[in-house]
């Protein structure tokens, strides 16, 4: 009966000791885990059915938590890309809720839109958010997702990423496209 009773337990018990599984593809990033931003999905949280909450109610500035996925650039060299997907946030204060979008190639970094000119603070609503890159002809991945600065609760649902037209204005600083005061 004791030893019965010893594996009911086990049993009951592993679900809530297993580490929380993100959907194939998606990875966490930054403080996200164990001692920091905590990661949900949810069977009813996003703009349409399933979405992805994080929250990091006892954080501050200068850390983030989020998930993130990578694909290869293979089919968007070349191109410019946007990144769209829905946030909904609670509460978010001393950072910001944000998509992020990053172009590599190789180990190298070629840029990155973290939205951190125009995050989503408070509390807000369910709105399409984008960002937009060009893919460099020499580009080998694309990387992308969300990220929660501060403290708060950030949803997040249905990301997309498509091909759009080349004079689609880019979210990210290249600098502009014109030198200027070049002689004083
Ligand atoms: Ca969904």
């Amino acid at each position: 009966m004791k030893r019965l009773l010893a594996t009911t337990m086990i049993l009951i018990a592993a679900p809530i000791a297993a580490a929380f599984e993100l959907p194939d593809g998606w990875y966490p990033v930054g403080d996200s885990g164990e001692g920091g931003y905590a990661l949900n999905v949810g069977p009813d949280t996003g703009y349409e059915g399933a979405g992805l909450e994080v929250y990091g109610a006892e954080h501050t500035s200068g850390q983030f938590g989020g998930v993130g996925q990578s694909i290869s650039a293979s089919d968007y060299v070349g191109k410019t890309v946007q990144l769209t997907a829905y946030i909904r946030t609670e509460n978010v204060d001393d950072g910001y809720a944000g998509l992020w979008f990053r172009v590599d190639k190789g180990k190298d970094m070629l840029v990155l839109d973290n939205m951190n000119d125009r995050g989503v603070t408070g509390t807000t609503g369910w709105r399409s958010y984008t960002s937009v890159l060009r893919v460099d002809a020499e580009a080998t991945q694309i990387l992308f997702g969300a990220i929660l600065t501060g403290t708060g609760r950030m949803f997040v649902d249905e990301f997309a990423i498509d091909i759009v037209p080349d004079d689609t204005p880019t979210t990210a600083a290249y600098g502009p496209n014109e030198p200027k005061n070049l002689g004083f």
